[in-house]
């Protein structure tokens, strides 16, 4: 059939009629998950397959969901559950079904160990505006990448978008933006010479990696592109390394795609390539009752097999 499909590009996943039913149907049957040491367990994740298995072009739909998250210029995608999450609500069947699904692209982990396997992110007033629960510009980042080994997806759940309409995901192609750099700034980034976070609790993503290079020189599927806008004004960085970075930081706006997340959509981002981040959320947030104000859901996900030169 059709193997030799260029990736998609438009990213967005709108779930077959008679898939959505059947997976709302399947969402009261799955039982609740298992995790063994940082891991969904493999029990939950064959008892999970098993019964997704059986749902009309379930696997048709995964294939395209791999396709579109690997490979040039594929790295992310928007699962659109708003159906499901209509008929089921954002609890914990449907966890328990995103959890599935995600569960065929890799495996769910826990790098906190001290937070559950979804990770609320809320709308906290009193955060600093560009962090993750913060209400202003979350500027392009990885997640954890002070760290060996980085998770290879970050994905986060839209539970409650904004109320005031703003918030907006944005994506940008890390390996497009550094190839439109100057061959001089690809070297700086090369550069063992940038630091950024702390190291605190963290497993099974490696060690500390303090200070690291922007660009590591391996292939683009394990390698990444050691990035978080938040690094720029690290203190310690020369002028050099720091210019070298703004321009990769421009680059990525200059390429960024941008969406809202609705209720139910399950964005998922392949940090070996793309970046990501938010746009400020609407002004006006202390006049919106705190439980109606956006909140997400993150996991982060671990290629299976994920153990080559790159990764320690
Ligand atoms: O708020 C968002 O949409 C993104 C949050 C994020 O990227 C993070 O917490 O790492
Ligand atoms: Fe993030």
């Amino acid at each position: 059939m059709t193997t030799l499909l260029e990736p998609p590009t438009g990213m967005f996943i709108d779930l077959p009629n008679e898939l959505e039913e059947a997976l709302i149907g399947l969402g009261s049957t799955l039982p609740p998950w298992s995790v063994e040491g940082t891991s969904l367990a493999y029990a939950t994740i064959e008892r999970y397959r098993a019964a997704l298995d059986s749902a009309p072009l379930f696997e048709e739909t995964v294939n395209t969901l791999l396709r579109m998250l690997g490979g040039e210029p594929g790295g992310y995608a928007v699962v659109r559950l708003r159906n499901i999450a209509q008929a089921l609500g954002v609890g914990d069947r449907f966890l328990r079904l995103a959890t599935a699904i995600l569960a065929e692209v890799a495996t769910p982990f826990q790098p906190f160990r001290r937070w559950p396997l979804w990770k609320e992110l809320g709308t906290n007033l009193q955060a600093s505006p560009g962090l993750s629960t913060g209400t202003g510009y979350n500027a392009f980042h990885m997640d954890l990448v002070n760290v060996t080994r980085p998770p290879d997806y970050t994905t986060l759940l839209c539970a409650r978008p904004d109320p005031l309409g703003a918030g907006a995901s944005i994506l940008s192609d890390a390996r497009a933006a550094v190839s439109r750099l100057t061959p001089t700034s690809r070297a700086l980034l090369t550069d063992v010479a940038y630091s950024y976070g702390s190291f605190f609790d963290l497993s099974d993503v490696g060690e500390e990696y303090k200070p690291f290079p922007v660009l590591d020189g391996a292939p683009a599927d394990l390698g990444f592109v050691r990035f978080t806008a938040k690094m720029l004004s690290a203190s310690g960085l020369d002028e050099a390394h720091a210019h070298a970075a703004e321009e990769l930081a421009g680059q990525m706006v200059a390429g960024q795609v941008s969406f809202t997340l609705q209720r139910g959509d399950l964005l998922i981002v392949n940090q070996h390539r793309w970046v990501h981040g938010r746009e400020p959320l609407g002004a006006g947030q202390c006049d919106v009752a705190p439980e109606e104000r956006r909140l997400l859901l993150q996991l982060f996900l671990r290629d299976r097999g994920a153990v080559g030169p790159y990764a320690s």
